[in-house]
């Protein structure tokens, strides 16, 4: 093709119509979900050091948590997302349904803690203000009594799983719930997380052992309530 030829209208329509044939034939072929799947999910740096978060958390818990935990939730969600697409591409609905879990479990551990390390910070603690403030008065009468149900559901959760303030659009209000194991909780519950506790074992054993009220106690004096309400805005955006 001569470069001039390139300004011709009928040879610009018959190049789009190309191009769009040839998206369409590799959608069709699932060339395109197999580009997707080779975007991988990566282990977001903690926005602190390590030991940032002591005496309420300690660096061996941090360090671990991180690079182990998490990271490993990373390595599995991109693994089966890889699975997933190749899945998808042979239409082979057993491998699609037995992916599900998996990227339930990881997927749910990835979103999880890359929430948890943002709602954290060495500069955290005390209590919030402005509209958070009002937001949570409105549906918990005080800050206390919020912390205090937040608390109890923590502590109460059986076995691994998560303690959550979300907020719920369609009544504009601030609630607490629980997930189990690694459930992130827009997709199980439909609220929008603001604050998650993370209370499985790997989380406080090294440093509380079994007790993990006083995990839940001392977690509240690194809360990033800066962090928290902007989640609240992005939510009330949304
Ligand atoms: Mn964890």
């Amino acid at each position: 093709m001569q470069v001039s030829s390139i300004y011709n209208p009928y040879v610009i329509q018959t190049m789009a119509q190309l191009i769009l044939k040839q998206s369409v034939r590799q959608l069709a072929n699932g060339r395109i979900l197999l580009n997707l799947a080779r975007c991988k999910h990566t282990l977001p740096d903690l926005p602190y050091d390590y030991n940032a978060l002591e005496p309420a958390v300690s660096s061996e818990i941090m360090k671990l948590h991180h690079t182990k935990h998490h990271a490993t939730y990373v390595n599995n969600l991109n693994v089966a997302e890889e699975k997933l697409a190749e899945a998808l591409h042979k239409k082979d609905t057993e491998s699609i349904i037995q992916l599900q879990n998996v990227i339930k479990f990881n997927g749910g551990g990835h979103i999880n803690h890359s929430i948890f390390w943002r709602n954290l910070s060495p500069s955290g603690g005390g209590d919030p203000s402005g509209d958070l403030l009002n937001a949570i008065q409105g549906s918990f009468q005080n800050v206390e009594a919020m912390k205090k149900a937040i608390s109890t559901a923590a502590v109460a959760v059986q076995g691994s799983g998560w303690a959550w303030l979300g907020y719920c659009k369609e009544t504009g209000k601030l609630r607490v719930a629980t997930t189990a194991n690694q459930d992130p909780l827009l997709p199980t519950t439909g609220l929008i997380p603001l604050l998650g506790i993370d209370v499985w074992e790997h989380a406080y054993y090294l440093q509380y052992k079994n007790v993990r009220p006083d995990y839940v106690k001392n977690i509240w004096k690194v809360v990033n309530w800066k962090d928290v309400n902007e989640r609240l805005q992005m939510a009330k955006g949304s």
